[in-house]
């Protein structure tokens, strides 16, 4: 990890250290960017001890995990929800009361939950996409379930590094574009389209629209085993509103994704 992380002090659950009225406005520039970008960084959402402790867990379980990309240390464990020895990183995330209540404010009050749509990667690169089912997959959403004018959106990517991290780029408002899902070039952008780099610190959640288009870092960022002895790490999960039809029938495509998944690295 780097010596910056080290060096950081957490005082943090927010609640301890902000008025309960000054977490309405923290959470207030949240949801609108949120809704404006498609995205938006709960900060300090965890401390140094419970980012240490589930890089731990992870290194300790590579054996559960594939390597799905040219460069040797790349891992990935999709559904990592299922396996006892990383369940607890799941529900790190979807049981945050923080994230639960930001994420409840967003669907006007109603109750959400998670979808099976989890991911650990490790140095793992990622070109353009949105994470709505793609190519094959696509089938699953239909016009009735994927809505590109609903601004306020109804499942999010819950992203949590576990190292700093400037890795992730979108296109801001990108999950308002009406764009083809058969294949991911129609999420790339062209020169004229400005994008937004994310930078996190380890302990912070970025929240996303699964409706944006974003990417992470290249290939070549882990080709030449620069990060081999000290990984980049990535939690991620999506939760949906539990009355939305897009949050359904994400689950129902994303199972059969997951399936396939499995079938191909057995
Ligand atoms: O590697 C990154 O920063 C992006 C990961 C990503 O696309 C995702 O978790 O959905
Ligand atoms: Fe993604």
């Amino acid at each position: 990890m780097t010596s910056n992380m080290d060096k950081r002090k957490f005082s943090i659950g927010v609640n301890e250290i902000i008025e309960p009225g000054a977490i309405q406005d923290f959470q207030q520039e949240n949801m609108q960017q949120l809704r404006q970008d498609g995205i938006t960084v709960l900060k300090g959402i965890f401390d140094y001890e419970t980012v240490k402790n589930a890089r731990d867990i992870i290194l300790n379980n590579r054996s559960l995990f594939k390597n799905t990309r040219p460069t040797p240390s790349a891992l990935h464990l999709a559904g990592f929800h299922r396996f006892p020895e990383l369940e607890s990183l799941h529900t790190l995330l979807t049981c945050n009361s923080i994230i639960l209540k930001f994420l409840k404010n967003v669907v006007n009050g109603r109750r959400i939950r998670s979808i099976g749509l989890s991911d650990i990667t490790i140095n793992r690169s990622q070109p353009w996409h949105k994470d709505l089912l793609r190519g094959h997959y696509r089938t699953y959403l239909d016009s009735e379930s994927l809505d590109w004018h609903q601004s306020s959106g109804s499942v999010f990517k819950l992203l949590f590094y576990l190292q700093d991290s400037a890795s992730l780029k979108v296109v801001p408002g990108s999950h308002l574009f009406s764009t083809p899902l058969d294949d991911d070039t129609y999420s790339e952008p062209d020169e004229n389209t400005s994008v937004l780099s994310i930078g996190v610190e380890c302990g912070d959640i970025a929240i996303m629209d699964i409706r944006c288009s974003h990417c992470g870092s290249p290939e070549s960022t882990y080709a030449t085993g620069q990060w081999d002895n000290n990984p980049r790490i990535l939690i991620s999960t999506a939760m949906g509103d539990v009355s939305s039809r897009l949050t359904q029938a994400m689950e129902v495509g994303n199972f059969h994704r997951l399936m396939d998944w499995m079938a191909r690295n057995p």
